[in-house]
């Protein structure tokens, strides 16, 4: 190993001469920057922020096992990005089989994760788990500082290929990893792509709750906004959260931790007055959106736990008398994390937890956990038990209100709503729906659209707030059943997203503050009641322009303040500021202001249009900001719309 003050380049790089090794670690590097999205999904936002949670998932790891307690990212202005933990450091001494040292290994092959520990859980070779190889290459440069054994050592590596050999630059206490990377520009090409501080918080956060006391900071350069993240209460901390301001049925969150054989489980809930439900299943960290045998077992146990304390407690009316797993899941705010050793996962998506022995373990350790809850907590047992019958009671009343209105407003009978302008090719996946805020604006949709893929929905006025209403509410409103009819899928259990007759589903209102408010109503609709609709990325918000700068036969379209002050700029041919004669500045106010043939051209023509994707990063996140947003509190929902009314990119959740 190199001394300080000995720096040179290796020797791969002087005079090409390879080795074996060597070359298939250039091989496999080569194929990471030849097709990027196999391994970090995208080269758009996702891809970029997916670099970030790589790294940090290493030093998540060193948490699990014990030897990290603090993790701090930095966002510098320069668009580097600094992951730096307190654990034990990368090794650094000549791993036995590749003979280069420790971290070399880590940084140059693709899914060395595993291959120091294999006794500790591991985020890695799970859902994200590429390992940082794959960081490495896809970075402009990373620079590597580790602090073990009284030495601080540095690497330095471009493009994935080392620059300089590892090197001891001094002495240092105590003991961690130092990850600086730079996104390479050659392979995240997108204009204007940079990292967003409250995509990157809510992970964090969410990484913060599910491993107790470990302390994780967010700083960014760019800003000065900082944000710390240490939860004694683990996942009893994150239930509060995710809760937010619904009306908790009993004070005493239900906690337990419990290490078996197949698994260490930690779980928290606490019920509420709401309707709906919010269960969160994460193994290993990851978020298990498609559950599996963890999720299983949680509602085997949860469904005998309470029917048995309610019998057992001479409760119900009659013998024969139960609740089902729906009854007592309504209002439930519940977050289940298990740890698993070497976890399968399955599924679309790869989120869904495939190993059977966990299913057993999960249910004994809930039915022991609650039901100690349950006899230490009678009031709570009660308000929990009265709860569920209501909710039975309530299903049954629904039940027969669904099915009269199923058949009333014939949802399921192909009938299309009247208000619908439908395209004319029928493939869905060539196919968008614009759902348009007003019938003036949904008449110039209708006049402007290329009838052949695009459908025109419009919608009068609000639509219902579906977060606190129940299901037989949700189906009487007359918006939202032209909406499921014309979608064609079906809601919640009946959901089938293969139904879908568009794979685009585009909502466009006002750029003002009803206009924001109108979409954050459909987006919770479709987060509670057509969730894989945008797991699936099937729904999109339109951006239309906010400004039209005009002089003679010129104009251009502005989507925001700056653009508007720079064709100004433009068209005044670079004359000083009062030199702006015959410059007409047309600020749109809503989308009625413009005729067909403007909407077209600025909002709806391929060619030409901003449409943003919804995404959702972190569904619990998601989940609160709706519960918050949407809940009883007007004041919350009043401040988040208006601080997002101009800003629609936000709102990718
Ligand atoms: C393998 C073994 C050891 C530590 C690590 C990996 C490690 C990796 C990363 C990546 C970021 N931060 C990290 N911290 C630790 C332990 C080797 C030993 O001391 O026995």
């Amino acid at each position: 190993m190199a001394k300080k003050g000995e720096k040179k380049k290796s020797d791969e790089q002087t005079n090409g001469d390879y080795t074996a090794g060597q070359i298939t670690v250039l091989k496999g590097l080569e194929a990471v920057r030849k097709r990027p999205g196999m391994y970090i999904g995208s080269t758009s936002a996702r891809g970029l922020h997916h670099l970030v949670y790589e790294v940090v998932d290493n030093s998540i790891d060193e948490a699990m096992a014990g030897f990290c307690t603090e993790i701090r990212v930095t966002l510098r202005e320069d668009g580097a990005v600094v992951v730096d933990d307190n654990g034990r450091g990368i090794p650094v001494d000549i791993h036995p089989e590749e003979g280069i040292p420790g971290v070399e290994v880590a940084m140059t092959t693709l899914h060395a994760g595993g291959k120091f520990d294999k006794d500790s859980y591991k985020v890695s070779g799970g859902l994200h788990g590429v390992g940082v190889s794959v960081v490495n290459a896809l970075s402009e440069w990373l620079e590597v500082e580790i602090t073990r054994d009284g030495q601080r050592y540095h690497q330095r590596y471009v493009r994935g290929i080392k620059d300089t050999d590892l090197e001891i630059i001094g002495k240092a206490k105590g003991s961690g990893t130092h990850v600086t990377f730079m996104p390479d520009s050659e392979i995240f090409t997108e204009p204007g792509l940079s990292y967003n501080f409250e995509t990157l918080n809510n992970r964090l956060r969410e990484l913060a709750f599910l491993n107790k006391g470990l302390k994780i900071v967010l700083t960014d350069e760019r800003d000065g906004a900082e944000e710390t993240h240490q939860y004694e209460g683990g996942l009893a901390s994150f239930v509060k959260h995710v809760r937010g301001s619904r009306q908790p049925l009993h004070e005493k969150i239900v906690y337990f931790e419990a290490s078996r054989e197949e698994a260490d489980i930690e779980l928290a809930m606490q019920y509420d007055d709401g309707f709906s439900e919010h269960t969160h299943t994460f193994v290993n960290n990851i978020n298990t959106h498609e559950g599996g045998a963890h999720l299983t077992g949680l509602k085997a146990a949860l469904t005998r736990t309470i029917n048995d304390y309610a019998r057992r407690n001479n409760i119900f009316k009659k013998d024969d008398e139960s609740l089902s797993g729906d009854d007592v899941r309504e209002g439930l705010t519940c977050i289940l994390s298990v740890k698993v050793m070497e976890p399968q996962f399955e599924g679309q998506t790869k989120t869904k937890l495939g190993n059977s022995e966990v299913r057993g373990a999960v249910e004994a350790a809930v039915n022991e956990h609650l039901g100690i809850f349950l006899e230490e907590n009678p009031k709570a047992a009660k308000s929990i038990i009265e709860k569920s019958l209501s909710a039975s009671r309530a299903r049954e009343a629904a039940r027969k209100a669904r099915d009269l209105v199923r058949k009333k407003s014939a949802l399921e009978s192909g009938v299309l709503p009247g208000k619908l302008a439908d395209c004319s090719i029928s493939d869905p996946s060539l196919c968008e729906i614009y759902l348009v805020e007003g019938d003036s604006a949904g008449g110039s949709a209708k006049q402007g659209r290329d009838r052949s893929f695009q459908a025109i929905l419009p919608l009068k006025g609000k639509i219902l707030n579906v977060e606190r209403a129940r299901i037989d509410k949700i189906l009487g409103n007359e918006e939202i059943r032209a909406m499921i009819t014309a979608i064609g899928c079906g809601i919640r259990e009946d959901f089938e997203i293969e139904k879908a007759r568009y794979h685009k589903i585009i909502i466009m209102t006002d750029a003002d503050v009803d206009g924001a408010h109108i979409r954050t109503l459909l987006l919770t609709f479709f987060f509670r009641q057509m969730r894989d609709l945008i797991e699936e990325g099937y729904i999109y918000i339109a951006q239309p322009p906010l400004y039209r700068v005009s002089k003679g036969k010129k104009e251009y379209y502005a989507y925001s303040e700056e653009e508007r002050d720079e064709f100004v700029k433009r068209l005044s041919n670079g004359k000083p500021e009062g030199e702006t004669r015959g410059i007409q500045i047309q600020r749109y106010k809503g989308l009625g202001e413009m005729n067909p043939d403007q909407l077209w051209r600025t909002t709806m023509d391929p060619e030409a249009r901003t449409i943003y994707q919804v995404t959702v990063d972190s569904a619990a996140e998601a989940d609160s900001i709706f519960s918050r947003l949407m809940g009883e509190d007007v004041e919350p929902r009043r401040k988040f719309i208006e601080a997002n009314a101009k800003y629609v990119k936000n709102l990718d959740i």
